[in-house]
């Protein structure tokens, strides 16, 4: 491992408000935004889409810094022959993959998942590399609720996690490590930062066994936010007081950057909360975002499926792109949304 060529690439990921474009919905995900978008989940639409937004000049040289594909489109070509991968690199931003193969109910933990994937993983990550990918991703998903989670989710799945890191690592991959807490529940904040404290600590715990390289990694966390079904909603402020302290209790200085998962929040929730946190200042680390839902939320319903709207798909992503560009500096105001409307 050359870990000095990981903590550069684990730097260009997070620095200068540059943030990670998390495309990689797998066929299952993607389908269900194309529903939304009443579009057909074809092949030949998910390259489409990818390519449209892989061909956003301005949001991909200036506001995104990496994208995080599917195993799909990874070996993808674009309509003129050009591969997808080759699209982001001229652009000026780092391919990277999704390495996890999803999730399946974790034996004698009623409601819990595990992540799946590790298996043919050291076979996988050195044909990833030679397609381009200089970071991959892989997403534990802990959820709240009546009993849950139970040590033996958080357990397996922050075990699981450092695995998959180290093995990235051995390949010169720098791991995205996404311990994700939902928003589904009805818990309230507090509850979330329990849970997420919880998680972070044991991921750090198992990172640290497993000789991972804080260097060489990229976290990407959920914030703490209430549960979509809590009655207790939680201020701008608060969301981003919370988050900032407890990242600051758990995650190590020598982590270079945190890229925040979405996680189902609004687009304009996702940028005010990111802009906060940057607006505390002080930070041992770069905070920028890793969206999927709030950077592409807007694009994918201004492309509905037709050529005619790429334009116009394209200014949407070029709009959610620099509005969370500004919050990864501190410099996002909410008066610029009025003024793009
Ligand atoms: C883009 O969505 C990703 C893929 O999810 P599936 O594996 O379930 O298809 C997802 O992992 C994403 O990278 C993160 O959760 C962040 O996305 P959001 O929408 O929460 O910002």
């Amino acid at each position: 491992m050359n870990l000095a060529d990981l903590n550069k690439v684990a730097i260009a990921m997070t620095a200068n408000g540059k943030g990670i474009l998390a495309a990689d919905e797998s066929t299952g995900t993607i389908k269900k935004r194309f529903d939304a978008i009443a579009t057909e989940n074809t092949e030949d639409n998910r390259r489409d889409y990818r390519e449209l937004m892989f061909r956003t000049a301005e949001a991909m040289k200036s506001y995104i810094s990496g994208v995080i594909l599917y195993d799909e489109t990874i070996w993808q070509k674009a309509k003129d022959g050009t591969p997808l991968v080759k699209l982001i690199e001229q652009a000026g931003a780092i391919p990277g993959i999704k390495v996890d193969e999803g999730t399946k109910p974790l034996p004698n933990c009623p409601g819990e998942l595990i992540t799946m994937g590790l298996d043919k993983l050291p076979d996988r990550l050195p044909k990833y590399y030679e397609a381009g990918a200089r970071f991959a991703k892989w997403r534990a998903v802990i959820d709240i609720g009546a009993g849950i989670p139970s040590y033996a989710a958080i357990s397996t799945n922050a075990h699981a996690l450092a695995r998959y890191a180290a093995l990235c690592q051995a390949n010169q991959i720098v791991p995205i490590v996404e311990p994700e807490v939902l928003m589904d529940g009805e818990h309230d904040a507090d509850q979330c930062y329990m849970v997420t404290e919880f998680m972070l600590k044991e991921t750090f715990q198992q990172l640290y066994y497993q000789k991972v390289a804080l260097e060489g990694i990229v976290l990407k966390p959920n914030m703490v936010v209430p549960g979509k079904k809590s009655s207790k909603k939680a201020s701008v402020q608060e969301v981003a007081e919370k988050t900032v302290k407890l990242l600051k209790a758990c995650v190590p200085g020598a982590v270079p950057g945190i890229a925040f998962l979405s996680g189902g929040q609004s687009d304009e929730e996702a940028t005010a909360h990111l802009d906060a946190m940057n607006k505390i200042g002080n930070l041992p680390w770069n905070l920028t975002f890793s969206y999927g839902r709030a950077l592409q939320a807007a694009p994918q319903k201004a492309w509905s499926g037709k050529a005619a709207n790429v334009g116009a798909a394209q200014a949407a992503f070029i709009h959610r792109a620099k509005m969370n560009y500004l919050a990864a500096k501190g410099e996002w105001k909410a008066d610029l949304e009025k003024k793009a409307a």
